[in-house]
């Protein structure tokens, strides 16, 4: 079957680089970018600006392409959805069961949905986070992918929607400026030591957080979407990771690669939020389930951020 994908949230952090990666397998004109906002950024067509919370605006979108398969990116993150809880709440919810009731209505063959490992709390175990855990997350982005997940398993088991999702931990790339998450730290130090030699950060020096670079996100959205489906036994979200590393080990990697680097730690409110996630995760099940494998370590990812963002930038540190 000819795939006809729609992205929603295509211009946002990981549809910026989920769009082109999809375009480049399945044809440009098989891929259809969704946003928000007026312009379109460096896509070219087809985009449409839609509301992914006005219910007819996607179906008008699903039935103008015949799409068949769908990857929903909308999201408010976590700093962001703090400041606006209700926005949070009704962007996030809203659009994420417009997606599911017209997937069932048009038997769309296959959709992914991000979750995050914003979904676990403070009493989840903090170290080697199982798959199967306490979700108690102290924020209203965390309470969306809670709600998220088991919205996907609900329409999963009740109408056997192939709806699949992977718990995100922090991703660093670099086409994209940082977007509203706590995790940008791992973003904006790059950016920072490339324009400015310095950086500082918002969380404290001993913050440990699960991550990943870009390139091993979208290689997992895309390995995940293509297995089989009888390999996919989580139908709420699979727990994913790559590294983890506190945020004065990223500054140290960083100083390797950009001369007379300086960082200093000033924790502001995103403190609480990066305090309630976990330090490491237990991926077993993606890596059992589906052959789930990172191949970016800390080094490799700083190497990529620092040589891309010099070329951005087009500086000579
Ligand atoms: C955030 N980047 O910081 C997102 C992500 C695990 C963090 O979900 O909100």
């Amino acid at each position: 079957m000819q795939k006809k994908i729609l992205v929603t949230g295509a211009l946002g952090q990981i549809g910026s680089e989920l769009v082109p990666a999809l375009r480049k397998k399945y044809g440009n004109d098989n891929v259809i970018a969704v946003g928000y906002s007026k312009e379109s950024g460096e896509f070219n067509k087809p985009f449409e600006r839609v509301d992914a919370t006005n219910k007819e605006e996607l179906r008008t979108l699903i039935e103008k392409y015949q799409i068949n398969t769908i990857y929903h990116l909308v999201g408010i993150l976590s700093a962001v959805g703090e400041k606006n809880p209700n926005l949070a709440w009704h962007t996030n919810m809203e659009s994420l069961k417009n997606i599911l009731d017209l997937a069932v209505e048009y038997k769309i063959d296959r959709l992914f949905w991000p979750s995050s490992i914003a979904a676990f709390g403070p009493t989840t175990p903090l170290f080697d986070t199982p798959q199967e855990t306490i979700l108690a997350p102290t924020t209203m982005y965390g309470v969306t992918k809670v709600a998220g997940e088991l919205l996907c398993q609900y329409y999963n088991l009740k109408y056997g929607l192939d709806v699949r999702s992977l718990r995100y931990p922090g991703i660093i790339s670099w086409k994209t400026p940082p977007g509203g998450g706590t995790t940008d730290y791992a973003v904006a130090i790059y950016y920072e030591a490339v324009k400015n030699g310095s950086y500082d950060c918002f969380v404290k020096d001993d913050t440990i957080l699960p991550m990943m670079y870009m390139d091993d996100a979208v290689n997992a959205t895309l390995e995940l979407m293509e297995a089989d489906s009888e390999k996919i036994k989580i139908r709420t979200s699979y727990n994913l990771t790559a590294v983890s590393f506190s945020a004065k080990e990223l500054a140290d990697n960083v100083a390797k690669y950009v001369p007379n680097f300086k960082c200093t730690f000033t924790p502001d409110s995103r403190q609480k939020i990066a305090d309630s996630w976990p330090k490491t995760i237990d991926d077993t099940s993606a890596r059992k389930d589906w052959g789930w494998k990172p191949k970016f370590d800390l080094d490799q990812i700083s190497m990529e951020m620092i040589k891309n963002l010099k070329e951005k930038f087009q500086t000579k540190i």
